[in-house]
């Protein structure tokens, strides 16, 4: 694992998380991805850390980025897998088998929502869950990843 590595932390995003802050901002907020990925990239600063940032609409796209980030030695993964995370063993199987900590992330408590919501096979398998803060979800799960 090299030095760089090992302080990367990962943000991966997945379904319709790239039309963030065009509609429903009573539920989403007005942040765009590229904000949140700058504010993220301000704190990552802050705490000596780098974060890679990414964004996909298919779920075998997070589950290879979730295998990436074990072999270049990645020190935790962010994942919000949007509505895949109510649906998916596959990334559910993805984070069972690395060792490297997934901190679950949403900007809505989908606990707060619609019954199909309530259902985390992300949560299931994620060190932590942290939801409802809006854009600040992520914020705060990195400032909990660079404790680990
Ligand atoms: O609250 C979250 O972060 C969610 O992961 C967002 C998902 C939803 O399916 C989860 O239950 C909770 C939905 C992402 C939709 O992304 C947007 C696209 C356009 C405008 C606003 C949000």
């Amino acid at each position: 694992m090299s030095e760089s590595q090992s302080a990367t932390i990962f943000v991966l995003n997945g379904p319709n998380l790239n039309l963030l802050g065009t509609r429903e901002p009573e539920i989403y907020g007005s942040a765009t991805l590229d904000d949140i990925a700058g504010m993220l990239e301000d704190r990552a600063r802050e705490l000596g850390l780098e974060v890679d940032v990414r964004q996909s609409n298919h779920e075998g796209h997070l589950v290879d980025w979730l295998h990436e980030a074990q072999a270049v030695g990645a020190k935790a993964v962010l994942l919000n897998a949007g509505a895949f995370t109510h649906t998916s063993i596959a990334l559910h199987d993805a984070i069972k088998a690395i060792r490297t900590p997934v901190i679950e992330v949403h900007l809505s408590n989908p606990h707060a929502r619609e019954a199909f919501r309530h259902t985390s096979y992300v949560g299931m398998a994620a060190k932590a869950t942290i939801a409802g803060f809006g854009a600040q979800s992520y914020v705060l799960a990195l400032d909990g990843a660079s404790r680990l």
